[in-house]
């Protein structure tokens, strides 16, 4: 049995990869491992305390419930404050970006964004859940506050994105652009220990991902693709909850879907912190992402902090599939995002 390599030391070993790190990245992902471990219990037992339904409601004792998600938020934002290492923090829960106040003298480097719980709307219902994270070097002057232009940043200059995964078991997947690697949390001794060296996803895969139920409310191009992933005789996942649904395709293969709507002309999902960070693991383990406009998902140039993307992800092989039908079907003058 190989030796354990726990998530700390994997992260103090990597640190050498970066010539001239610090070790203020170091710390960094693991303050995030450590809120991982605190959501992670508290998602484990939801619905025996006091933080499933809507914030601010009580309960039959009459004390305070607090949404799953803000509570995760909460302990992200205490966790990240530790170290020192981070100036800002934007948050699917957040309106704005919050100013982190530094740590003794030192000027922190780095920004997060995260969404603290993806898919909440499941825990209710005992299906996995997730929480994404995007870490960028700071770009304003380190002696003063940290500004918007921190946060908007296209992902091609992320340093380092993750994911963490509620199911069945608890992995944490990321990269700091040197491939991808995930770790499961062994809830006997509290660590997450290395348990996908290296992850790379297959060129292609027998599943697709996307909401069936709009098929008639997408676009012409959307509707031949699936049909085709129908006479592929592929298999239809999911779930409704974007880490898990690109987790089973990171491993397995196969391509995710969230194309414009009519309510959703942009697309629903968050370029910053979902499509974003998810689009630099998939494509550091050798994967695609692009828009329905068939731009490379980190290339595209945040202008606000909460806006939506289309996104198409997965293998390489499918996605460029995908592409095809998007240029042979598409009618130019629809609004594509
Ligand atoms: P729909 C969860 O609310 C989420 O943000 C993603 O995790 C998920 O992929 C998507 O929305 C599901 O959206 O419209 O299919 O219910």
């Amino acid at each position: 049995m190989s030796r354990i390599v726990t998530l700390d030391e994997f992260i103090i070993h990597r640190q050498k990869d970066f010539p001239y790190a610090s070790g203020e990245l170091t710390g960094l992902l693991r303050d995030i491992g450590v809120a991982a471990k605190i959501v992670n219990r508290e998602v484990n037992k939801a619905g025996l305390v006091n933080i499933l339904g809507v914030e601010g409601s009580s309960n039959s004792s009459g004390e305070e419930v607090q949404k799953l998600d803000m509570y995760a938020n909460d302990k992200l934002i205490d966790c990240l404050k530790n170290s020192g290492e981070c100036c800002g923090i934007a948050s699917e829960e957040l309106e704005n970006f919050i100013e982190i106040p530094s740590v003794g003298s030192k000027n922190a480097k780095y920004v997060v964004l995260f969404d603290p719980l993806d898919g909440s709307s499941n825990i209710d219902v005992n299906v996995s859940v997730g929480t994404i994270f995007a870490i960028y070097r700071r770009k304003s002057d380190p002696s003063g506050p940290c500004d918007i232009g921190d946060f908007l940043q296209n992902g091609t200059d992320l340093v380092a994105a993750g994911y963490v995964i509620y199911g069945t078991s608890t992995i944490m997947v990321y990269s700091t652009g040197r491939g991808v690697n995930g770790f499961t949390l062994d809830p006997s001794i509290g660590e997450f220990c290395l348990s996908h060296r290296d992850i790379k996803i297959p060129d292609r895969g027998g599943y697709y991902s996307v909401n069936q139920g709009y098929y008639l409310k997408f676009d012409v191009d959307m509707r031949r693709y699936i049909d085709h992933c129908s006479d592929l005789n592929l298999r239809l996942r999911y779930i409704g909850s974007m880490v898990s649904d690109i987790h089973r395709i990171l491993f397995q293969g196969g391509i995710f879907l969230y194309p414009n709507t009519r309510k959703y002309p942009q697309g629903k999902l968050r370029l910053l912190y979902e499509c974003n960070p998810l689009a630099f693991i998939v494509e550091q383990a050798g994967g695609s992402a692009i828009n329905t406009r068939l731009e490379r998902i980190m290339e595209l140039a945040p202008k606000e902090l909460h806006e939506r993307s289309t996104i198409v992800i997965g293998s390489p092989g499918m996605v460029e599939e995908m592409t095809n039908f998007i240029q042979r079907y598409s009618i130019p003058s629809v609004n594509k995002a």
